[in-house]
Formats: structure tokens, C-alpha cells, sequence
């Protein structure tokens, strides 16, 4: 545009170009959306000058450290009040309704505590290695950072995930019925490093981790578990741990429940047999319905939601193009296949897994079609690489019974209307 123009001017040229360019694309835009494009003629959005063209912006540095938009400040985590008595010992939700791809942003991995967060000087930490060890060891954050370093991404899920929908569907909100999950990449180092440099002694079987935090939460993992794949990690997404989520260091324990995941990391007991500790007896076991109860239910059973739509992402543009997308994970490994029904389990269609998919990682999957604009209840049927399928919520009540709260990983169904809300419902 000619700066000495006016506004007026500037107007016109715009239109007339905006008119040609539509003359010559228009319709076979209009066709492959398959939804009515906006009207460029006339639209002032278009044709009037915006401030943002107008007027200059910050400049940098105007955020040293970046926020999202302003336009996206719903997207946070949300808790519910009246689930806990009070803040901190409790849980909050990550928006998985607005979010896509396989990446939690750090700011909105959820959080679980059971005494607040620790706020810990890096240079006051202490991790300690004790017990069956030929040598007891304490490292400090400087000594840990000079061990070999991996990146893995994981998804991390609170074994209480869905932990309220065993009885029927009851939040209405991906977000409060999926949301204990988050999926990072990880800096750190292999769990058996430390272990090594310690020295395991052959009776060495079991690993008590222990928090520096006010709950001290103390879990027992199985040696080979310890061995295998758990990280000692101080880094995600590329930068510190978030306090929330176990600065300085945290243990990562892939695919089994988010509980073993010890924030706060400060020390490593090395026993022969497990310690029993109140998180391992009274919480995080399944009571059954004959009334005995499950225990060391470590791993993360397959799973998977579709997160948009969802009663917090509605349709808004009505019949014609859709996408369906959301989330799948298990702790067995990848993802073979994704299965979205749109008659509540009648039929299914295989989804489309992105391909950019991890391990004991979350993956993306979407099913693209063209929704007549009538009532359909939404499911997504995930299978894992081992084979095991994501059963029903009536097939898991029927090994169950009704009486537990964690390991839930029933099929989902939301229930879209035609003015394109949802909402939560079970079809039985
Ligand atoms: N030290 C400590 N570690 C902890 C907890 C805790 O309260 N204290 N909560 C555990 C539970 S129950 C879960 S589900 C995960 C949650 O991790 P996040 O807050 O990073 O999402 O941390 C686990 N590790
Ligand atoms: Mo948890």
C-alpha cells in the first residue's frame, strides 16, 4: 500500500484485489471446506484497517519469560473444589480439550501433591542412596548433572485418572474426566547410573523413594523396574522442572501410575522386600467386589479419550467437515490402533495415529469426516502394542466391581447434539 493513500483509497484497492483473487478460487475453496467461506466482500474484518496493522507492538522483552495470548487465558488447569477438602493435598486437571499434538506445555501439566509444593534451592538438595549398597552415597544437583544424560518422552497418569467415573458418568469435561495425565520429554539420567555407582548387593530386590516434601511420599519399586527404564530427571520440555511438578528432581517410572513418580526426589533405599507404606496399602490398592483389594497395580493400563469435541470444545460451525481428534496411551509400550465409533460402540473406524509417536508416550490420533449435523454419541477404542484393547465400562465393572477408584480405563462416550454441544454419558 501507498503510505500517502488514504485510508479510503487503500480500502478500495483492497477490495478490488480481494474480489479477483475470489473470482478465480472462490468456489473451489468453498467446495474443499465443504463449510461456507467468509464472505471477503464486505467483510470489515477484511476490508477495514485492524490496530494491529496499525500501530506498533511491544518490543522485546516486553515478557522475559513468554505467556501464551491473551486470548487463550481459559486454557489453564482447573481443579474441583469439592473433590478434596483442601488445596494441598489435592489435585488439579490439565486442559487436554484445548491442547493438541503430543506435548503438555509445562505450565498446564496437571498437579498432585499431598503436602504442597516444595519450593527447594537447588543447592540446598540432597539425594541420598542407602541400604543394601556397598557404598551409601548423597549427590548433589551439580554431581547429577555430570551423569550421562538421556530424553525420553512419557506420559505421566495418576492411577486416580477417571478415578470418579466408575460408578456413571459424572464430570462433564475431558478435562476433569481424562485430565490426570501429562506427557513431557524428560531430562535426566538412568535410575541403574545411580544405582551402580552405589553398588547394588545381590539381595538388593526392592527401591523405596522417598520426597523432600512435607507429605514425604514414599513409594517401593521392584528393582527390575529400577533397573530397566526409570529416569532420575531434572529437566522437562528442555527446561527446569516446574516446582509443581518435583524441582529440582524428580524419579520418572514409564508407564507405570503416576503415584511411584516421587517429586522432590531426596532419597533411594535399596531392601529386600517391600516396605508396605501407607500410598501402596490404603491408597492406590483396588478394592474388589468380593472385598479384598489389588495391590502393586503398577502399571498404566491402555487408554484413550477423544478430547475435541468434548463438552468443553462443542462444535461451533455446525454440519460438514469435522474433525475428531484425542489421546491414547499405555503402559505396555506404542499404540497399534485407534477406533472411533460415532453410534456409541455400533460401529468403528480406524483413526489416524500421528506418526509422531514415543513409547509410553501419549499419541495423537484423528478421524476427519462430514457430520450430517445429527445426534451421535462419540467413542474412541484404543489397542496396544502387546494387543490389549481398551475395554468398555461394563466389562471393567464385571472383573471389577464398582467399589474401586484408580485403574480406570474404560471407553469414554460424549454425547453430541445437534446444536453441537456434548455432554458425558455412559451407553450400556
Ligand atoms: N514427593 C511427592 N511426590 C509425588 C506426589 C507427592 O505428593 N509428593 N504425588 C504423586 C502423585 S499421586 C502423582 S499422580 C504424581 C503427579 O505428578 P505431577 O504433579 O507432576 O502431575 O506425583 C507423584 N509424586
Ligand atoms: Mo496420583
Amino acid at each position: 500500500m501507498d503510505s500517502r493513500s488514504t485510508p479510503d483509497q487503500a480500502d478500495a484497492s483492497r477490495r478490488a484485489f480481494l474480489k479477483s483473487t475470489l473470482a478465480l478460487g472462490g468456489a473451489g475453496l468453498a467446495v474443499a471446506a465443504g463449510t461456507r467461506t467468509a464472505a471477503a466482500e464486505g467483510d470489515p474484518k477484511i476490508t477495514e484497517l485492524q490496530d494491529w496493522n496499525r500501530y506498533l507492538g511491544p518490543g522485546v522483552d516486553a515478557a522475559p519469560y513468554g505467556l501464551p495470548s491473551e486470548f487463550e487465558k481459559d486454557v489453564v488447569r482447573r481443579d474441583v473444589p469439592w473433590l478434596t477438602a483442601d488445596a494441598t493435598s489435592s489435585v488439579n486437571f490439565t486442559p487436554l480439550h484445548a491442547l493438541d499434538g503430543i506435548i503438555t506445555p509445562n505450565g498446564l501439566c496437571f498437579e498432585r501433591h499431598h503436602g504442597g509444593v516444595a519450593e527447594i534451592p537447588p543447592q540446598d538438595h540432597r539425594l541420598m542412596i542407602n541400604g543394601l549398597v556397598d557404598r551409601p552415597m548423597v549427590f548433589t544437583m551439580e554431581d547429577l548433572y555430570r551423569f550421562p544424560r538421556e530424553n525420553r518422552v512419557y506420559f505421566l497418569e495418576c492411577a486416580a485418572n477417571t478415578g470418579m467415573e466408575w460408578r456413571g458418568a459424572q464430570l462433564n469435561g475431558c478435562q476433569y474426566t481424562h485430565g490426570m495425565v501429562h506427557c513431557v520429554m524428560y531430562t535426566g539420567t538412568p535410575l541403574r547410573n545411580l544405582l551402580n555407582e552405589a553398588g547394588l548387593k545381590s539381595s538388593g530386590k526392592w527401591l523405596l523413594a522417598e520426597g523432600a516434601d512435607a507429605s514425604a511420599m514414599t513409594r517401593s519399586i521392584p528393582m527390575e523396574k529400577a533397573l530397566d527404564d526409570c529416569l532420575v530427571a531434572w529437566k522437562m520440555n528442555g527446561e527446569a522442572l516446574r516446582s509443581e511438578q518435583g524441582y529440582p528432581v524428580r524419579l520418572v517410572v514409564p508407564g507405570w501410575e503416576g503415584n511411584m513418580w516421587v517429586k522432590w526426589l531426596r532419597r533411594l533405599e535399596v531392601g529386600d522386600q517391600p516396605w508396605e507404606q501407607r500410598e501402596e496399602t490404603s491408597k492406590y490398592t483396588d478394592l474388589l467386589a468380593d472385598g479384598k483389594a489389588r495391590k502393586f497395580t503398577f502399571q498404566m493400563e491402555v487408554k484413550s479419550v477423544i478430547t475435541a469435541p468434548s463438552p468443553q470444545a462443542p462444535v461451533t460451525h455446525g454440519k460438514g467437515r469435522t474433525v475428531i481428534t484425542g489421546l491414547a496411551w499405555s503402559g505396555n509400550g506404542t499404540i497399534r490402533r485407534v477406533d472411533v465409533s460415532l453410534d456409541g460402540g455400533r460401529n468403528w473406524h480406524a483413526a489416524r495415529i500421528d506418526p509422531q509417536s514415543f513409547p509410553k508416550a501419549v499419541h495423537r490420533f484423528y478421524y476427519d469426516f462430514d457430520w450430517d449435523g445429527s445426534e451421535l454419541l462419540l467413542q474412541s477404542r484404543a489397542m496396544d502394542e502387546k494387543g490389549f484393547v481398551q475395554p468398555t465400562k461394563e466389562a471393567l465393572r464385571k472383573v471389577r466391581g464398582a467399589n474401586s477408584i484408580y485403574h480406570n480405563n474404560g471407553i469414554q462416550t460424549w454425547h453430541l447434539k445437534t446444536d453441537g454441544a456434548l455432554e458425558n454419558v455412559e451407553v450400556s
